[in-house]
């Protein structure tokens, strides 16, 4: 009975994804869900990447927490749009709480859509969004040991961006195991060393957002900022 209710909840929300992908393709914006454990450097990510970001085009945002609007204060101002959902005690966000922030969005005058999800690595892996990408961010001061645990997010990973690189020498860290680890369960997802602080593997983000944006959202584009 319980694995039937599980099921279903499952199957609702793939429902929903599968109209967010239609609303987003029709749209003509990348979306690009960004997951990761608390702290782990998601908000601080979108403060670099959407400035960056404006010679390509505008950028929108929607932030999931448990409580606050804190995130969503901190990319109001380089953002076209933000909307933050509050999920109360979920540890993620579910493709309904997507559907119901779409109205209130201009999608189609957005080139990026970045969902910053719940700070979890196991359930917002289980729940699809509509979502075109999925890019977890694993921070140097979690461990080396972090992929293994978490399977089902680093399996389902279009990019991982190993966050705070800047700091490796302050942890003993073995970065051919985390690579090791990715490769038994995601043979394709780009592994970048990633540093917010540095700067460093921003330039391999940034190409591999307007790569991805060329081949995922292409003919569908409106192109309205070209
Ligand atoms: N050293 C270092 N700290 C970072 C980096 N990225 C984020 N942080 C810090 O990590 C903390 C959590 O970052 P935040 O973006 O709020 O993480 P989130 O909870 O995943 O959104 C903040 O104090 C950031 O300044 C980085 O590349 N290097
Ligand atoms: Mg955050």
């Amino acid at each position: 009975m319980k694995i039937n209710v599980v099921k279903n909840v499952l199957q609702a929300n793939d429902i929903v994804a599968a109209k967010n992908r239609q609303v987003f393709q029709e749209a003509g914006v990348l979306a690009v869900n960004l997951i990761s454990s608390p702290g782990s450097g998601k908000t601080t990510l979108l403060e670099k990447t959407i400035p960056a970001l404006a010679d390509q085009g505008p950028s929108i945002v929607i932030v999931g927490d448990l409580q606050t609007t804190r995130d969503a204060e901190r990319v109001a101002d380089s953002a076209f749009q933000v909307t933050q959902i509050n999920t109360g005690m979920s540890c993620h966000l579910y493709a309904n709480q997507i559907a119901e922030s779409l109205p209130g969005l201009e999608l189609a005058q957005a080139y990026f859509l970045f969902i910053e999800n719940v700070g979890n690595l196991v359930c917002p892996g289980e729940f699809d969004l509509g979502e075109n990408l999925k890019v977890i961010l694993l921070s140097i001061p979690e461990g080396d040991d972090k992929v293994a645990k978490y399977p089902t997010v680093f399996r389902a990973a279009d990019m991982v961006l190993l966050t705070k690189i800047d700091l490796l020498g302050a942890f003993s860290y073995d970065l051919a195991r985390v690579e090791n680890d990715l490769r038994k369960l995601n043979p394709t997802a780009p592994l970048v060393p990633f540093s917010a602080t540095t700067g460093q593997g921003m330039g391999e983000w940034l190409g591999w957002l307007a790569e991805q944006r060329k081949t995922k959202v292409g003919a569908q584009a409106r192109f309205i900022h070209e």
